[in-house]
């Protein structure tokens, strides 16, 4: 096992990351900019190191200072949490190149999954079901057009290197295909250098399910069910909960075993999520994440583990502490995403919060860099903390959550959280029965003062 690690993160996500390692008896490092001198993971870590100015690309996503700051502190080896440099290849590659270790999957598996052409081929041919569409990359117009007429409209043009909804448009006829073609070519290119597309049908009103993956690099591999994350705006998550209201059991068992085997016979390493759309009883992969996500603590409370504590085993080489047949669900989990935010623009608010205070007793979790005095700075995401509630059944952890979000005090800063007291009164929610776009022709539905 390691002796120290570095968190290359910052917010709560490093504090998740800092508690795990504490628990197993590693040392963690935080880094951190000029702005985040006064953080929650900077106080929390054994030791810490400034980085650089505020601005990320200056402090978090600099290679060179990250590399850095563990040679000054012997650190053997770099979580990088999510977003930032989790899914960073040539960073991965500089990390080995300094005889330190990445706690995550390979450079390899992460260039594979970040490029949606290959990740698409790949887990079609690991016998992973995919959404119907074209076979690799489509070069021309003339193609696109063809294409779409073979597989019917509306058909969806993605950008391989799209990510965020950037470089996505939906061609719903014929008419509209050069349109939606050009488009997401133009996108694909100003966005990511790279106007690389492929062609898929557009499914019109399903689920976001995501199966849980994980593996030792060894060759074995598990699956920790499905997360539904459809309660989305703008592709940002806001809600999300597991297991999902509409997988059975046989569907979960079924698709979990292809994404485990699949992700054993690559070798996997680590944390990983396959995300799926379903509809009608479908599943249709779309995409895979090679990181941890932000929503990993419903996984982790339905299914009783520590997803960083196996991240870090395996990374140091060690086997995972469970397998497939241990993993067994125990009841229900729901996770709400607070956001330093004002309604109903989601406007990001940071600034100083007056007063915290952290909901507590059975089956809630606050995961929280917050307290009081605290100032947000302005220059990061505007996620500030995630309420997650476990209990016996569905309609118990609604009630939890309900509770929960009452006992909740933010304030200073405007939040997300009234939109979460507004959401548990609505019938979709509690009955469970939404898809990708009931969010947003929610929001789109309420009125407006004016
Ligand atoms: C789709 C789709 C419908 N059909 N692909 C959105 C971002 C990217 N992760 C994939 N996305 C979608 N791909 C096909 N073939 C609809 C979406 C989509 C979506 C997916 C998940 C969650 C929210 C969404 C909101 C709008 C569109």
């Amino acid at each position: 096992m390691f002796n120290k690690i570095l968190v290359a993160n910052r917010g709560e996500i490093a504090l998740r990351v800092i508690r795990a390692a504490r628990e197993m008896g590693v040392a963690s490092v935080a880094v951190h900019s000029t702005a985040d001198s006064d953080a929650m993971h900077v106080r929390m870590a054994d030791e810490s190191v400034c980085v650089g100015p505020p601005s990320s690309s200056q402090s978090y996503l600099s290679i060179p200072a990250i590399i850095a700051a563990c040679e000054i502190t012997g650190a053997e080896a770099i979580h990088p949490g999510y977003g930032f440099l989790s899914e960073n290849a040539t960073f991965v590659q500089v990390v080995q190149d300094h005889d330190l270790t990445f706690i995550g999957p390979t450079a390899e598996h992460i260039r594979v999954m970040g490029d949606k052409i290959t990740a698409k081929d790949t887990m079609k041919k690991l016998g992973v079901p995919c959404v119907p569409g074209s076979d690799g990359g489509v070069a021309t117009l003339e193609d696109a057009q063809a294409l779409g007429e073979e597989i019917g409209y509306p058909v969806i043009i993605k950008a391989t290197a799209g990510g965020g909804g950037k470089g996505m448009k939906v061609a719903q006829t014929a008419k509209d295909m050069e349109r939606a073609f050009q488009t997401a070519r133009a996108e694909g290119m100003s966005n990511f250098g790279n106007d690389e597309v492929y062609i898929e049908k557009y499914l019109t009103t399903p689920r976001h399910i995501e199966i849980q993956v994980f593996g030792d690099g060894k060759g074995r591999a598990v699956h920790l069910g499905e997360r539904d994350c459809s309660l989305q705006r703008r592709h940002q998550k806001v809600f999300e909960e597991a297991p999902g209201p509409s997988i059975s059991p046989e569907e979960r068992a079924l698709i979990g075993k292809v994404c485990a085997d699949a992700m054993a016979d690559i070798k996997y390493i680590g944390a990983g999520t396959i995300e799926f759309l379903y509809e009608n009883g479908e599943f249709y992969f779309i995409e895979m994440n090679t990181r941890l996500q932000v929503e990993h603590p419903v996984t982790e409370a339905i299914f009783g583990v520590d997803l960083v504590r196996e991240q870090i085993r395996v990374a140091a080489g060690m086997d995972m502490s469970f397998t497939q047949e241990d993993l067994t669900i125990n009841g229900h989990a729901i996770e709400v995403r607070i956001n330093a935010e004002k309604l109903p623009n989601f406007t990001p608010c940071p600034g100083r919060i007056t007063q915290y205070h952290a909901p507590g007793g059975l089956g809630v979790r606050m995961d929280s860099a917050l307290y009081d005095g605290y100032s947000i700075p302005p220059f990061y995401d505007s996620l500030i903390g995630k309420l997650i509630v476990h209990g016996r059944d569905r309609p118990e952890a609604l009630a939890r959550l309900n509770r929960a979000l009452g006992e909740l005090i933010v304030d200073g800063v405007d939040t997300t959280v009234p939109l979460f007291h507004a959401l548990l009164q609505e019938k979709a929610v509690l009955t469970g029965d939404y898809n990708i776009h009931w969010l947003e022709q929610w929001l789109d539905s309420l009125p407006t003062d004016a």
